[in-house]
């Protein structure tokens, strides 16, 4: 069993010799434990910093590509490397790397598929009343659009088996947490938690500046998400309910109609009744063609399901590149970076 921790970073030369002290070296039932840097165009000394502490396995972006585009690339790298377990931890020392063996787990028992490590923001005095709130409804919204049951939607601690890797595509460049989840659900992958308590917070969020933008970008990626899976619920149930507008002006029009019996009266009601019924037969029309894509993305994703799958069953050695800061003689065995 080979089990990749990955984390991905951007100017993390502060706490990353934190979370790199705290991964564990041995891991019951794990053979082989490789870290990986995903250096997401850092400015500051954290490749460096990883190579002191003995980081040998990095993937690296010339400039800032996003967090979520810093873990497909991980993810990808970590199947090439040969990973049965991928697990994602934060370079700002957030998360209690010393518990990787319980979020391993559900994967080395063969209960479940991903495990994502419950933060207990409850119990977190950093937490406000309102975020907490916040994050408890945000994961029950995800909860019920993925038809899952995780507690801490947002959390990053995680661990993935190999399959899942195989079967989850992520496109947005904002956050994966979110989209991962929606896809697991809808592809019924067994998703597990364990409840954790994080370390004190050792600077801000960087990935959001407010907790209003933090909703507004969740309850975009949530919306993309359900629109991804469920197109035909959303546009008919919306066609449904302008179908149902749509008619009152008409009978609002046949009553007048009756009532005072002029027949040039009252049309100003069909006109906008017309509108409505029109609007409720485009949305109709957006619903089957988006469920048509809807197929052709299951299809496509089959396809990428199986190339991934040659592509990273376990073939030849992969060409060992050195890391371009030491000496060639300096070079550990087995170092390997790549620019994606
Ligand atoms: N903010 C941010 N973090 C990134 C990016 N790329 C990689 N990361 C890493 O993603 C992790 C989470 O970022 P953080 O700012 O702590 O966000 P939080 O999850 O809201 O606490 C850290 O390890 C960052 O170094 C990026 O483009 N922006
Ligand atoms: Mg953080």
């Amino acid at each position: 069993m080979r089990l990749v921790v990955q984390i991905p970073c951007l100017n993390e030369e502060r706490t990353l010799p934190l979370v790199l002290a705290s991964v564990p070296k041995q891991i019951p039932g794990i053979d082989e434990i490789i870290v990986l840097v995903v250096d997401d165009g850092s400015t500051d000394r954290t490749v460096d910093v990883a190579i002191e502490h003995g980081v040998t396995q990095f993937v690296r972006h010339a400039g800032n590509r996003g967090l979520g585009r810093a873990f497909h690339d991980g993810a990808q790298r970590a199947l090439e490397l040969g990973a049965d377990i991928l697990v994602n931890t934060d370079g700002d020392n957030q998360y209690p790397q010393e518990r990787i063996a319980d979020l391993v787990q559900p994967i080395l028992a063969g209960t479940a598929d991903i495990v994502i490590a419950d933060r207990q923001v409850h119990l977190n005095h950093e937490f406000s009343w309102r975020k907490i709130k916040l994050q408890k409804l945000g994961s029950r919204v995800v909860n019920r659009v993925a038809g899952t049951d995780v507690p801490d939607a947002a959390s990053g601690f995680r661990a993935y088996s190999r399959d899942s890797l195989m079967l989850l595509n992520t496109v947005t460049r904002f956050s994966y947490c979110l989209e991962t989840i929606i896809q697991a659900g809808n592809k019924r992958l067994e998703i597990d938690s364990i409840p954790v308590t994080t370390n004190p917070s050792t600077r801000e969020s960087r990935l959001f500046t407010s907790t209003r933008q933090h909703v507004a970008l969740s309850a975009r990626a949530i919306v993309r998400g359900y629109i991804m899976y469920k197109p035909y619920a959303i546009f008919i149930a919306l066609a449904g309910v302008l179908a149902a507008l749509g008619l009152i002006p008409f009978v609002r029009f046949a009553i007048l109609q009756i009532i005072d019996g002029n027949p040039g009266g009252h049309l100003q009601s069909l006109l906008v009744g017309a509108i409505l019924l029109i609007m409720s037969f485009l949305c109709i029309i957006v619903g089957i063609v988006s469920d048509l894509i809807r197929t052709n993305r299951t299809l496509i994703e089959d396809a990428l399901e199986h190339t991934k799958k040659m592509r990273f069953g376990r073939g030849p050695e992969l060409p060992r590149l050195p890391l371009e800061s030491l000496e060639p003689d300096e070079v550990p065995e087995g170092a390997t970076t790549v620019w994606r």
